[in-house]
């Protein structure tokens, strides 16, 4: 059919309230902001990674409900900041040396943030140093390495052994496409997590 380009939404969508309006409402009305997180935005966040994870959902909707996530967390920030409402733990990320893919390493981020977590993102390409000194700032935080190439899983395995000298109680969590458990296992981290949602399982279990 014909493509109407003037329409700004699908026609169902307009004056529709979303997460940000929703959001506001349920402070306004008094409803604690570690609720509104932990029973509203949380849960939702989750059935999107379930989602993910089974091919019933995909990378747009994911992005689009870690936006809508966002926006939401603009108006509990306040909250969460004078400590009326705790964060669950922090989660240090970033892609390895020599691997410049971020794209999946943002959607761990993003779904890691949205389920209540500090998130301290080191971006791409990060040598070892990088995350040591994230470690050294954010005391008993979880690593997550993202590597995308078959060439920086040798990264993964470095920054890994140099995590492990220096700081032999924190927690690593490897990832992306190349990777699997056997060589989680080969590398001693702790976890082999195949998706986003599979990070938060784990920091569930670990942190919170
Ligand atoms: Co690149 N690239 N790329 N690339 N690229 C791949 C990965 C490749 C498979 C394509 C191919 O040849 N078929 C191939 C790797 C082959 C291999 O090593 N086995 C490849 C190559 C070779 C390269 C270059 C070397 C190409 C060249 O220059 N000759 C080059 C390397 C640059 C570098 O990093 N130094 C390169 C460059 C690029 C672009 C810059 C053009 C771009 C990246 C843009 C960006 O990220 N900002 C790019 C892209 C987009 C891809 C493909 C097409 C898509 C990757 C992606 O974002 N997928 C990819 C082929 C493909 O996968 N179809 C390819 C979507 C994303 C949501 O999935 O990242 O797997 P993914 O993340 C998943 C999971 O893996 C997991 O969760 C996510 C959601 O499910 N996950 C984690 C990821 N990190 C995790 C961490 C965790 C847990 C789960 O815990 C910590």
């Amino acid at each position: 059919g014909k493509i109407n380009k003037a329409a700004p939404f699908p026609p169902q969508m307009k004056g529709q309230d979303g997460a940000d309006e929703i959001t506001r409402q349920a402070l306004d009305s008094g409803v604690p902001a570690q609720d509104i997180l932990g029973e509203g935005l949380m849960p939702g966040m989750e059935r999107v990674g379930i989602k993910f994870r089974e091919n019933k959902v995909f990378v747009p909707q994911v992005l689009m409900s870690a936006k809508a996530m966002s926006t939401a967390m603009v108006h509990l920030k306040p909250y969460f900041a004078s400590g009326e409402a705790k964060q669950k733990g922090t989660f240090i990320i970033g892609t390895v040396q020599g691997d410049l893919h971020d794209i999946g390493k943002n959607l761990v981020a993003m779904m890691v943030e949205g389920n209540g977590y500090k998130v301290v993102d080191l971006g791409t390409d990060c040598p070892a140093e990088k995350y040591l000194a994230a470690i050294r700032e954010n005391p008993g935080a979880v690593i997550g390495l993202s590597a995308l190439l078959t060439t920086t899983m040798t990264s993964m395995e470095k920054i890994t052994r140099e995590i492990k000298n220096a700081f032999p109680e924190t927690l690593v969590a490897v990832g992306g496409a190349p990777v699997n458990d056997d060589f989680r296992l080969k590398i001693g981290a702790d976890v082999y997590a195949p998706d986003p949602q599979g990070v938060v399982e784990f920091l569930n279990t670990k942190i919170a």
